[in-house]
């Protein structure tokens, strides 16, 4: 592992022989990938891709709003016109079938599909109608999140996530989808990445709605939390045969020394990033210590919001990026303390596979209920360019080899992993870092709409297909 993080700090790109590349990108023969019924697929977002923001009924967002206001985010991108996907998803999904990929995950747009007083938009549902109809032709496997961060404006104009209606209000909404498209997903996401819209929507404003206070963030997870609960029943009950779960972003904590204060800061952090959301999720009650890091920030709970919580999943969706190194504060927190020459990606994130694994082995060791895994998002933003027609997105090649490698590891230490989907099918607006900062195995020129295949795509079209090939 540490030999590919040095070869790719310093190899250039045009360096490495294709062939090479391919050598060394493909998964050893003992990996658990060749299995055929391991998924692999890629992921993408609703406001990150499919921009036409007016058209066809649909309502304002919060990141419409967000977006829209001086500062918030780099170089004032909004999510506008994006990818262009609302016109070009015909081509868009031509495109994954025919990098042979086997999964897509992809998220609705709540105002595009109902309007302010609950009643459907037809033409908004019509769209994902026809895009999981096609995709399921194609034999794709599709998982579908309800909620990726696009909460209607008019929801947040009542309180947003601050108000508990919001959490009945989401239900009505699984309910309207679960009954239009049942048939079509395999797999229903009620959210994804609670903490980001709990903490960074109303923890620390970094994103919409951009409200910061400590009780705020954990008021809004407990009703994210108690809307995901209510909606897995009405799910259950309009699409038996599909999946139901929820997709959790993660975080590796690790201690800058042996210091007791040190490993404390470590466990806290973790706990702020993991056991916040799976406590309540898998054991139905949230981390005490949660509220030592932010004393006084309890949430109001009522009777039995936390068995709806913490009902049943089929399966948990893991995102995985980075690792931070923290110290203690010197009071009740943590502080980061980045490590010196470290592999980074273009978002300044760590490179860290074995985060991933050691996560995933500790909570199979904590959980004795963990449902079923899919690592529902993996991969880095780096500052690609098209040249001569080509993307050779190496420092990528190599980030995906290894996190396929630590994905395997934990598989072999029992862990039940069931796919992969790689973040993300195709550049995107990056929330606040807009446009700039590029996840995609696919390249998007913003200002042609053209898309061209990167290399760590063919690789992984190629991967696919010898696995496919294979008796
Ligand atoms: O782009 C985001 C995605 O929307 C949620 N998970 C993390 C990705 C990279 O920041």
């Amino acid at each position: 592992m540490a030999n590919d993080a040095s070869a790719v700090s310093e190899a250039r790109p045009s360096a490495v022989p294709n062939g090479a590349l391919a050598d060394l990108f493909t998964p050893p023969a003992d990996s658990s990938l060749w299995r055929k019924n391991f998924l692999l697929g890629a992921a993408t977002a609703s406001y990150q891709i499919e921009g036409a923001v007016d058209e066809d009924g649909r309502l304002p967002s919060i990141w419409d709003t967000f977006s829209a206001k001086p500062g918030k985010v780099l170089a004032g991108d909004t999510g506008a016109v994006a990818c262009d996907h609302y016109h070009r998803w015909e081509a868009d999904v031509d495109m994954l079938a025919s990098l042979g990929l086997e999964g897509y995950r992809l998220s609705i747009a709540w105002p595009r599909v109902m309007d302010a007083a609950g009643a459907p938009n037809h033409k908004g549902l019509d769209f994902y109608k026809r895009l999981l109809n096609r995709l399921k032709e194609k034999g794709i496997t599709t998982f579908v999140t309800l909620y990726h961060w696009d909460l209607p404006q008019h929801l947040e104009d009542r309180g947003g996530w601050l108000n508990r209606d919001t959490a009945y209000r989401f239900a009505d909404y699984a309910d309207l989808m679960s009954r239009e498209l049942a048939g079509t997903v395999d797999a229903w996401a009620t959210l994804n990445e609670p903490w980001c819209s709990a903490y960074l929507g109303y923890g620390n404003g970094h994103h919409a709605p951009g409200l910061a206070d400590g009780r705020f963030a954990t008021q809004a997870m407990h009703h994210l939390l108690l809307a995901h609960g209510l909606a897995i029943p009405v799910l259950r009950a309009n699409d038996p045969a599909s999946q139901k779960g929820i997709v959790a972003n993660i975080g590796r904590g690790t201690a800058n020394s042996d210091s007791a204060a040190d490993q404390r800061a470590a466990h806290l952090f973790e706990v702020q990033h993991n056991a916040w959301i799976l406590d309540p999720l898998l054991k139905g009650a949230y981390p005490q210590d949660l509220f030592e890091l932010w004393p006084g920030t309890e949430p109001l709970v009522l009777d039995g919001d936390m068995q709806t919580i913490s009902a049943p999943l089929d399966f948990l969706g893991i995102n995985y990026y980075f690792r931070t190194n923290v110290a203690s504060d010197g009071a009740h927190g943590f502080r980061d303390v980045p490590l010196e020459g470290v592999e980074r990606t273009q978002m300044g994130w760590e490179v860290h596979p074995d985060g991933l694994r050691d996560l995933l082995i500790g909570f199979n060791r904590t959980y004795r209920n963990l449902p079923p895994i899919y690592i529902t998002e993996n991969g880095m933003a780096s500052d690609d360019k098209v040249i001569d027609g080509r993307v050779d997105d190496t420092q990528r090649i190599s980030f995906l080899k290894r996190h396929f490698a630590a994905v395997d590891q934990a598989i072999k230490a029992g862990v039940d992993i069931r796919g992969y989907f790689l973040w993300s099918l195709m550049d995107n607006f990056e929330w606040a870092f807009g446009y700039e900062r590029r996840f995609g195995v696919v390249h998007v020129d913003y200002s042609t709409q053209k898309r061209t295949v990167k290399r760590s795509a063919e690789l992984v079209a190629k991967f696919l297909k010898e696995r496919r090939a294979q008796a």
